[in-house]
């Protein structure tokens, strides 16, 4: 009996410890909008909080890259630090994935319903992007953006996002995009008061 009170007593400890520290408290969401300027779609674009206190631990199942009428889907796909990709082939023929950027990798050409994983495991400073390339099919292009944290969105064709439970505080939101650049902008995110940020990419 004492000891099962031992066990716990022990298990409302690490929740307390899991709930204490900077990121406690509910918060709230941010959207807005993301206009490319120049571009028929505003599609693709990462909004992203620069830097969240604490660190924060990548998803348990891998994200999911599919190869699908030779392109890569989704086109963009924002994700943790430590975070590992699985890459599939839906494709009938044999694809490649490589990447020239940062640490360099190429994970070798596979056939039809088989899969490849790579481990994204630093990022000295976010965003950490890697265009994804296909050697057999050079018009195939999809992009990694690492992050320091979850609280990102990508823009639908209309260029809306929405960050949802975000942590009460003040933050810089981000945008990356593939063909666009904007300054970083100061939002507050506070209980009850869901934040509003647009953007306008140039060049
Ligand atoms: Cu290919």
């Amino acid at each position: 009996m004492a000891r099962h009170s031992l066990s716990f007593g022990s298990i409302i400890v690490a929740l307390l410890v899991a709930h204490s520290g900077p990121l406690d408290g509910a918060g709230s969401s941010i959207s807005g909008t993301v206009k490319v300027t120049g571009s028929a779609s505003n599609a693709d674009a990462v909004v992203y909080v620069q830097q969240a206190p604490d660190t924060f631990a990548p998803l348990a199942t891998p994200a999911e890259v599919d190869q699908l009428g030779k392109q890569f889907i989704p086109h963009v796909l924002p994700i943790v630090v430590g975070t590992t990709v699985r890459f599939l082939n839906s494709d009938p023929t044999r694809h490649n994935v490589f990447s020239p950027d940062h640490e360099k990798y190429n994970l070798g050409t596979w056939p039809h319903g088989k899969t490849r994983d790579h481990t994204f495991g630093t990022c000295a400073k976010a965003p950490c992007v890697y265009v994804q390339l296909c050697l057999i099919h050079p018009e195939m292009e999809a992009y990694v953006v690492v992050l320091q944290n979850p609280f990102f969105a990508v823009t639908n064709t209309a260029g809306r996002f929405e960050i949802t439970n975000v942590p009460r505080g003040t933050y810089s939101l981000a945008v990356w995009h593939a063909k666009g650049k904007a300054q970083p902008k100061p939002v507050t995110v506070d209980t009850g008061k869901p934040a509003v940020v647009d953007f306008v990419l140039g060049r």
